[in-house]
């Protein structure tokens, strides 16, 4: 594989990129109008204008970045997250255009997008899944006895949906109609497909992910798992690996049954499997993504791997480097999403210029950045400004670094959720590992965080002053 064409912008591509130059292939970069001076685009070798900014207009169009990538002899697309990466025509599209796609074929992506395909696969794997049907409800009365049996609340998912997209709780049986009515519509206007079937509602879960891979010689491995239960509104912010509260034995057969998703659908290259952890312990499978994720750095630091580098070689016909006998997790690692979002206002997005940017750094500080002083942030994409991402022999560790860091990293001109980092590492129900992923919801308001954050400006003030004082008394202190 002699050059990569990566088709995404801001930090991921940037992080793609890295590894590609690492294993000296030559990259190029594509970009909108709004991008054109993007660090996506000066660290490629070679960059193509695709078009306006919006994504239809540009990041989304597969057949104008195939046609790139043949008019510039690339070998292989790496397609990052978001955009094109889950989307199974455009992998298809790739191979037959001889271009290398870096993900799974397009027959993983299709089963796996389907949540109904994606439980009817995995059938015959013995995988712990959340009671419920595994067939499109087409008789809502005949559902009504299932839910009756399954007992209230439960969850209807559409089977088009996925990452939260789709659902709706029915608390009791006299709801029931009218939310399968709702439901079904809602699925039909938003994925063309009104397929839904209904699971009991676990209620305070956490969510776990695995990280696997597999190679095109029919060997699988899994990275361990990424904790992600401080999301707000199915949008993740704080993840972490591991997860403090699997035991070794947990651990183990959460990944044993996450490779055999990946084996049920013929799975090649990066993948993850998402479960639910109810309190008492229990695992149900939940749904595959078919892309590297945001979060793949916390594995990367406590599996010592690079997952990019990892995709590559599979994509390249490659046998994979390692067993599982040869992984295990060193240390604890945390990422913070740095959103261009005003954590006391709603999370609304915070729109404006980059006027001061300093990235913290130091040992066990690692930032995945797309943007410099200076820049705007476009409107027209996700609001991901960096990933700061921290790491130590533990999990108090690695929080207090990230404190540090969010208080090294020097951004003027817009709001983030650094200020909600802090929160979030400061809070008790956290720091002890106590949580859920209802975390955002139960402990976060923007009271409280101004609160904390006075309460803290307090302690600092306390302490300097009384650094004061034992100084002034020392210099008074007669010789
Ligand atoms: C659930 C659930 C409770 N019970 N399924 C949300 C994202 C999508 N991947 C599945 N999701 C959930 N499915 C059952 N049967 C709760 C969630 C859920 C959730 C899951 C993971 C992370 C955050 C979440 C926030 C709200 C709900």
């Amino acid at each position: 594989m002699k050059k990569i064409l990566v088709a995404n912008r801001g930090e991921i591509a940037l992080r793609v990129m890295k590894t590609a130059k690492k294993m000296g292939i030559k990259t190029v970069a594509v970009y909108s109008t709004i991008d054109r001076q993007s660090p996506h685009v000066k660290f490629a070798d070679e960059a193509v204008l695709i078009g306006e900014a919006p994504s239809n207009k540009s990041y989304l169009l597969g057949n104008k970045i195939i046609e790139v990538a043949k008019s510039l002899n690339v070998d292989a697309i790496h397609p990052g997250y978001g955009f094109l990466s889950e989307n199974a025509d455009f992998a298809e599209a790739c191979e037959q255009n001889n271009i290398i796609f870096i993900g799974p074929k397009s027959h993983a992506i299709r089963i796996m997008g389907s949540k109904l395909a994606a439980k009817d696969a995995v059938k015959s794997y013995n995988i712990p899944m959340v009671p419920g049907t595994d067939e499109a409800i087409t008789d809502i009365a005949d559902a009504k006895k299932i839910a009756a049996n399954i007992g209230f609340p439960i969850l209807i998912k559409a089977s088009a949906g996925g990452g939260g997209k789709g659902m709706r709780i029915v608390e009791k049986e006299s709801e029931f109609e009218s939310q399968m009515d709702r439901a079904i519509s809602e699925a039909v206007n938003a994925f063309g497909d009104g397929s839904v079937f209904i699971e009991k509602y676990v209620a305070s879960p956490r969510h776990i992910e695995i990280q696997v891979m597999a190679d095109t010689h029919g060997n699988y491995i899994h990275l361990f798992e990424r904790e992600c239960s401080i999301q707000r509104r199915h949008q993740k912010v704080v993840e972490e690996a591991p997860s403090s509260v699997l035991t070794p034995e947990l651990r183990s057969k959460m990944g044993e049954a996450a490779v055999n998703v990946a084996k049920a659908c013929d799975y090649v290259g990066a993948g993850t499997v998402e479960f639910l952890l109810d309190e008492h312990h229990n695992f149900y499978f939940l749904e595959m993504n078919t892309r590297l994720q945001v979060e793949h750095p916390v594995s990367e630091i406590i599996t010592n791997t690079d997952l990019v580098e990892l995709q590559i070689k599979v994509a390249n016909g490659e046998k994979l480097p390692m067993q599982q006998k040869d992984l295990k997790i060193t240390g604890h690692a945390l990422e913070l999403r740095v959103y261009a979002e005003d954590p006391l206002n709603d999370f609304l997005p915070s729109v404006g210029t980059l006027e001061t940017y300093k990235l913290p750094e130091g040992k066990g500080i690692r930032v995945d950045n797309g943007f410099e002083e200076g820049m705007e942030i476009p409107i027209y994409y996700d609001p991901m400004i960096s990933k700061l991402i921290t790491y130590g022999n533990t999990r108090d560790e690695a929080i207090s670094l990230m404190k540090q860091a969010i208080s090294d990293y020097d951004i003027k001109g817009i709001e983030t959720t650094l200020p909600f980092g802090t929160f979030v590492c400061e809070h008790d129900a956290f720091r002890s590992g106590n949580f859920d992923t209802h975390f955002v919801k139960k402990y976060f308001s923007a009271e409280k965080m101004k609160l904390q954050h006075e309460k803290e400006a307090k302690i600092a003030a306390l302490i300097a002053l009384k650094h004061f004082n034992d100084e002034e008394k020392q210099l008074r202190v007669p010789n």
